[in-house]
């Protein structure tokens, strides 16, 4: 930019703006009324307009998320427990299914035949405790022989076959958070399908 003159319009019109708006201090009353009355005139004619862009913008902004991110819904299906060899600790396995569209956590497991369950995983033969279990949305979570399983720990008493345990499974991003489920005593070598 040079200074060739083009700039100078805004700096002329000011002063003469300024001098043009100091005559409005002595209006008489009756012009006041009036002036009221055009502007409710003037809002009403904003509001048409401002309504008929509000509706416009609303039809353009309708959109179609994915349905994904549902609550997860679970279910626990064919638990059992094998009839334990020893009296301080039992297996119990079950199907927990999630039909809904979150992933929820098997955080722990408490039953009226032990003082306390644990979760644990099998790799290779070898039993790891975890402090979770995942049930994936619209997939399931099995515990099994040689697999994933829960270990009664500390038993109150050595169960028989055909006995009724009860087991209640703790959730974490599941709606109800625990479940109660009744759980018959099987023989040792117990599978189930077989
Ligand atoms: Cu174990």
């Amino acid at each position: 930019m040079t200074g060739n003159g083009s700039g100078n319009d805004g700096a002329n019109a000011g002063p003469n703006d300024r001098a043009s708006g100091s005559g409005t201090g002595n209006r008489p009353g009756g012009v006041g009324r009036r002036t009221r009355v055009g502007a409710a005139a003037l809002v009403v004619l904003a509001a048409v307009a401002t309504g008929g862009t509000i509706a416009l913008t609303g039809c353009s902004s309708s959109s179609d998320a994915p349905a994904s991110g549902g609550p997860a819904k679970l279910a626990v299906t064919g638990a059992y427990i094998p009839r334990p060899l020893l009296t301080d600790e039992a297996a119990a396995y079950f199907t927990v299914t999630n039909s809904g569209g979150s992933a929820a956590q098997l955080t722990s497991v408490s039953s009226s035949l032990a003082a306390h369950g644990t979760l644990h995983t099998t790799t290779d033969d070898t039993m790891r405790q975890v402090t979770s279990l995942t049930v994936p949305p619209g997939g399931r979570l099995t515990l099994s022989t040689g697999g994933d399983h829960v270990m009664l720990e500390t038993l109150t008493h050595k169960p028989a076959v055909g006995d009724k345990v009860t087991l209640t499974l703790h959730f974490a991003h599941a709606t109800p958070a625990a479940m109660t489920v009744t759980v018959p005593v099987r023989p040792t070598t117990y599978h189930p399908g077989g």
